[in-house]
């Protein structure tokens, strides 16, 4: 996190506060600043505060409620949900969610991603919300494939997986192995 402070007649010192305790002071006054772990404190919603004295004494104090660490990372999964009837091809979804309840401590998808190895190098990114659903794409297979889907939440926090895909080919019913 990082604070601006300014006094006319300098600043001695910056404190850095989580949830009313002391974590921490700036090194540099001029440009407070100080890296908070969030996997060290519970997850959910955190209190930051900032506090900043001058050279008299005197004190001035910021803080702000609200501020969410999320340090699970999302769920992610793959199912096959058509038939190749007469065609080297099913829909596969990906189906994706950040666990946790939905006011504290999730902070929601921020993307997701599906790729196949041999049909499509560049995953297809979806942007989507913090509560989508799963979405489809279609994956032109035969025989076992590999496939790779990976959602990533709001707080950076990422989940990717691998799965082995069959599709017969000549038709027949797509699994995920
Ligand atoms: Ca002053
Ligand atoms: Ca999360």
């Amino acid at each position: 996190m990082k604070s601006t402070v300014s006094d006319a007649n300098g600043v001695v010192s910056v404190d850095f506060y989580l949830d009313d305790v002391r974590i921490g002071s700036a090194a540099d006054v001029t440009n407070p600043a100080l890296d908070i772990v969030s996997t060290n404190y519970l997850e959910g919603l955190h209190k930051i505060g900032v506090v900043a004295t001058d050279v008299a004494g005197n004190t001035a104090s910021v803080s702000v409620n609200n501020i969410m660490f999320d340090n699970t990372a999302p769920n992610v999964s793959l199912s096959a949900s058509t038939t190749a009837a007469g065609g080297w091809y099913c829909n596969m979804t990906i189906g994706f969610s950040d666990p946790g309840d939905a006011l504290v401590a999730r902070s929601g998808i921020a993307s997701a991603s599906m790729s196949h190895i041999s049909l499509n190098p560049n995953p297809t990114v979806y942007a989507v919300g913090p509560d989508a659903g799963s979405k489809v794409q279609l994956i032109n297979i035969s025989n076992t494939q590999t496939v790779s889907v990976s959602a990533t939440d709001r707080a950076g926090n990422v989940t990717s997986k691998s799965y082995s895909v069959n599709l017969p080919f000549e038709g027949g019913v797509c699994s995920v192995l």
